[in-house]
């Protein structure tokens, strides 16, 4: 079988895969975002296709039921709900990983159809910032260059972007790109060390939000210097003087960079014409998110360094269809194709295509509000679809209440538990990744098709059919009466003709005779494709803003760093890990990318875990007004003092108390919306453990007790745990918590070092392994897990030894290819002095690139280790 051209359910990098029914996936070596390169989690899809706790069938009050009765009942209620409360009392909170035919007809549905703007996306949380950065200096949400541009740069200034982790093909694509020009630099701004400030040549490591500053200084600089394009200016930006007061009434001091840092920053930009500043969410998820994202334009738009080659701003994308998203208009302040809610002539535009007998007249409810109306009572009816709000929104545990107030809830889901699925009515089953069929855009305008190449299992189907049944059984029959994606896909790129029409960025009208056949086909391409003439590959090279007179805005940013710092209270940061995607419904099914990082921690300065009375992998209490959580605490100086960071990837359904968002409260972004997660405020304390646990089970190890993560094995699960009371018998618990019933039990006790031991034999095949101690468990962990499952003795697997007769690879470090620290120590140990020669030994580090910067530490340490031994 030829395997299918398809792309990757993650990232906004929009890699290409070519993907086999079977599970074999490789990247896509023609796929124009990526070459043939892929990430740890691209790598890892095949281990996430099985049917494990998947939704199969819809569900009504907890009972299953056909398509008929469960479509009937969620029409008739949203059509109850319009008729005696008006179109305003029923919300939609979508995602930006459905795909844009799906995306499209919700919004449809909502904004044309029902009449009312209440639907909004995860999009809110992720690039609403951007969005309005975007249509305040450009006059729409324009993306202006490419990811050749990446390649072509002299310098690339990484904000608030841990591309390294996040988008880890472009940053492949980046360190190629400097293999080639060493005398390329790469500059990252983050308050707080990571894999990608590692591989960069210059890390600033900025005050909390002192993004604005940053860039308001180097506009300062940059007029100083006398490096202003004034030629552009003149032509095409309006507000360069006040912009320009503005900025240089910014104290550099708030950056929190010494004198010289500062300089030597503002000389590399200023002194390079071709630099990209790439940007995310470090300056999207913060009180003025929008104010960064203008500050750092208002820099592009003073030198017209944008639209050319090698240069300019660039909004990396989170999810596989944000970009997508933001054309179709998901958002609760825009219509389709970028057009305008509150223009007259754009709202006519649209309600005359669909030939709708209504349209919104006004912004809809944001994220936020959105779920504060429905805890208000004035939605009466909510759908969501493909997103998580009871873990991903601030103030989460508010967030779950609002959802079980509401009189009627819906959620299309393709896996049957997550933290929002179970406070539903209703739950329909949507085919997932491999199964359906449709289009997403990415970082840099591209569109490409994720294909189907495994069956629709169970009663799933695709969301734009399920969101067509509803519209139908609404009454809308004729306008919901698609056939194919192809055919929703061709409505709407006749859509965007107008759009173009009416003087928006957003055309791709060249595809809307698109037959299914080349629908079948489709190529990765990058708008504007118009109908009459082949599109430019970037905007603004000689301006031709979107504003009515053509000209692009400088907007007067005033600087106003870490303003949600205050009292005695800590910095909350947080953000992601290398190889899980969000809350790992389906990157956590893989054993492979649960292994490099198993459980929620926070990084905490040492001189502040001090302070605490904290020692290494102890536990720490997390807590603000709204809620606590409780995780591992990682002692490193890669956090700044009164910061912590802490991964947003665990929920109640794989931790007890890992969902940090329960202790973020939502604080926004006055133009966008968007909530500052990166600036949560909490107190901290020592969480005082009785006794630390580490367990491993052949059966599914539930979340339970004071502090517990699980996570997947080969053989089956793990959970590291932790109590705050002394159980009546150790061996009920080991059972409980190994959810073991059956199979003997041998044990070994140290009861002066509190240690307690246990193991589960059936048979001969060990099941379970349980390990106490007063103290943070020591154990190999990987050791222990490779031993469940297998028929190891009692005493060699409860003393932590490997299996007779098998090396022991180590900690996991490249999750690509399955390499442990102990193997790639034995190599450096053989002589192995640099990463390439490292990657030849152990393949380690050749695929994606993340774990190189591990790589070079353990490198670095080696002579160390040597005169050590
Ligand atoms: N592995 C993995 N990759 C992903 C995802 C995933 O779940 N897992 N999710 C995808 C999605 S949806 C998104 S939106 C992207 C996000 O991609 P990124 O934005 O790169 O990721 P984050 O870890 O959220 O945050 C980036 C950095 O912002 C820094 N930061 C915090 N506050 C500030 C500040 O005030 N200023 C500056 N300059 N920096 C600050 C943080 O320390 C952090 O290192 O990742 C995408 N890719
Ligand atoms: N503290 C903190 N919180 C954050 C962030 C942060 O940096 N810090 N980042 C924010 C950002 S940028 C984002 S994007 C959000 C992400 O937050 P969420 O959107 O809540 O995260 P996911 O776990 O990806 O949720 C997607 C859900 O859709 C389901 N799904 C998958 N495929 C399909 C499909 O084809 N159809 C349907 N109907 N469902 C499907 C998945 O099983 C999953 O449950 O989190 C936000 N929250
Ligand atoms: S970088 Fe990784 S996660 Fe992102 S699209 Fe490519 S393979 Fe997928
Ligand atoms: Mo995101």
């Amino acid at each position: 079988m030829k395997p299918v051209c398809t792309t990757c359910p993650y990232c906004g990098v929009g890699c290409g895969l070519l993907a086999s029914g079977d599970g074999s996936i490789k990247g896509d070596p023609d796929h124009p975002s990526n070459f043939g390169r892929l990430c740890s989690k691209g790598a890892a899809l095949g281990e996430t296709l099985g049917l494990e706790g998947r939704l199969l069938s819809p569900q009504v009050n907890g009972a299953p039921t056909d398509w008929d009765s469960a479509l009937d009942l969620v029409a008739g209620k949203f059509s109850a709900a319009i008729r005696d409360h008006g179109p305003d009392s029923v919300a939609f909170y979508v995602s930006g990983q459905l795909l844009s035919e799906d995306y499209y007809v919700a919004n449809k549905l909502m904004k044309g159809f029902i009449g009312s703007a209440n639907i909004d996306t995860n999009s809110r949380l992720c690039m609403a910032s951007t969005v309005a950065g975007h249509k305040r200096a450009f006059g729409n949400d324009t993306v202006p260059g490419n990811y050749e541009d990446l390649d072509l740069a002299d310098v690339i200034v990484l904000v608030g972007s841990n591309l390294a982790w996040c988008h880890p093909v472009l940053f492949q694509r980046i360190q190629a790109a400097k293999a080639e020009r060493p005398e390329m630099k790469i500059i990252t701004i983050d308050p707080r060390r990571t894999a990608t400030t590692d591989g960069s040549d210059l890390h600033l490591s900025i005050s909390p939000d002192g993004d604005a500053a940053l860039f308001n200084s180097l506009l300062a600089e940059i007029a100083r210097q006398g490096r202003v394009d004034q030629n552009y200016v003149d032509f095409h930006v309006n507000g360069f003087e006040q912009t320009l007061s503005a900025a240089q009434a910014t104290d550099p001091e708030d950056t929190g960079l010494s004198a010289d840092e500062l300089q030597l920053f503002q000389d590399l930009w200023i002194g390079s014409e071709k630099v990209v500043t790439v940007f995310s969410q470090g300056v999207n998820q913060s009180v003025g998110g929008t104010d960064k994202v203008n500050a750092i334009l208002n820099c592009h738009l003073a030198t017209g360094r944008i639209g050319r080659t090698g240069m300019g701003p660039l909004s990396v994308t989170g999810q596989p269809n944000a970009m997508g998203g933001r054309e179709v208009g998901g958002l609760a302040n825009m219509l389709a194709c970028h057009l305008d809610i509150e223009n007259a002539d754009h709202r006519k535009a649209v309600q005359e295509a669909w030939r709708s007998p209504t349209i919104c007249t006004k912004p809809g409810l944001k994220a936020v509000d959105l779920f504060r109306a429905c805890a208000s009572g004035q939605i009466k009816a909510l759908w969501i679809m493909g997103t998580n709000p009871a873990v991903s929104m601030p103030d989460a545990d508010a967030v779950s209440q609002a959802i079980k107030t509401v009189d009627f809830s819906v959620i299309s889901e393709v896996v049957e538990h997550t933290d929002t699925s179970v406070m539903t009515d209703v739950q329909l089953p949507a085919t997932a990744w491999g199964e359906k069929t449709g289009t997403v855009t990415n970082s840099e305008r591209r569109i490409s098709q994720q294909r189907a190449f495994l069956p629709a299992p169970g009663e799933t189907r695709p969301d734009w059919q399920i969101i067509c049944g509803v519209a139908r059984r609404m009454g809308w029959a004729e306008a919901f009466s698609y056939h194919s994606p192809a055919e929703i896909f061709r409505e709407y790129a006749a859509l965007s003709w107008q759009a173009a029409a009416l003087g928006c960025d957003f055309d791709i009208s060249g595809l809307s005779g698109i037959s299914d056949a080349n629908y079948a086909d489709f190529q990765p391409v990058q708008w504007p494709i118009p109908s009459e003439s082949p599109g430019a590959d970037r905007f603004f090279g000689a301006g031709g803003f979107f504003h009515s007179d053509k000209r692009a805005r400088m907007v007067p940013i005033k600087a106003t760093p870490d303003i949600l710092q205050h009292g005695n209270t800590f910095r909350l940061n947080t953000g992601r890990i290398r190889d899980q995607w969000h809350m790992m419904t389906r990157s956590g099914k893989s054993p492979r990318l649960s292994q490099h990082q198993s459980e929620p921690f926070a990084e905490i300065h040492p001189k502040d875990a001090d302070e605490l009375g904290l020692r290494s992998d102890e536990l720490l209490e997390i807590k603000s007004a709204t809620g606590r959580a409780v995780v591992r605490a990682r002692i490193t100086d890669r956090t700044a003092r009164n910061t912590v960071f802490t991964p947003m990837h665990w929920s109640g359904a794989n931790s007890a108390f890992g969902r940090v968002n329960v202790a973020i409260t939502s604080v926004l972004d006055p133009f966008s919306g968007q909530p500052a997660l990166k600036g949560g405020q909490v107190k901290l304390r020592r969480f005082d453990a009785l006794w630390y646990g580490f367990a491993v089970s052949v059966a599914q190890i539930l979340p339970q007790s004071a502090y517990s993560a699980v996570a997947r094995t080969e053989s089956g699960w793990s959970c590291e745990i932790a109590g705050i009371d002394v159980p009546t018998s150790w061996e009920q618990l080991a059972r409980k918590v190994l959810n073991l019933k059956t199979g003997s039990i041998s044990q070994v006790r140290d009861s002066a070092k509190g240690i307690i031991r246990v193991a589960i034999h059936e048979g001969a095949r060990l099941t379970g392994l349980f390990f106490v101690a007063r103290t943070p468990i020591t154990i190999d962990r990987q050791r222990a897990a490779s031993q469940v499952g297998s028929n190891a003795q009692a005493l060699t697997a409860l003393a932590g030894l490997p299996p007779i007769g098998q090396p022991d690879p180590g900690h996991l470090v490249c999750a690509c290819f399955n390499v442990g620290s102990n193997t790639i120590r034995a190599a450096i140990h053989q002589g192995a002095a640099t990463l390439v020669d490292v990657g030849n030994c152990t393949a380690a580090g050749t695929n994606c690139g993340s774990c190189k910067s591990e790589l070079q530490m353990m490198i670095n340490a080696a002579p160390v280790l040597a005169a050590a031994e």
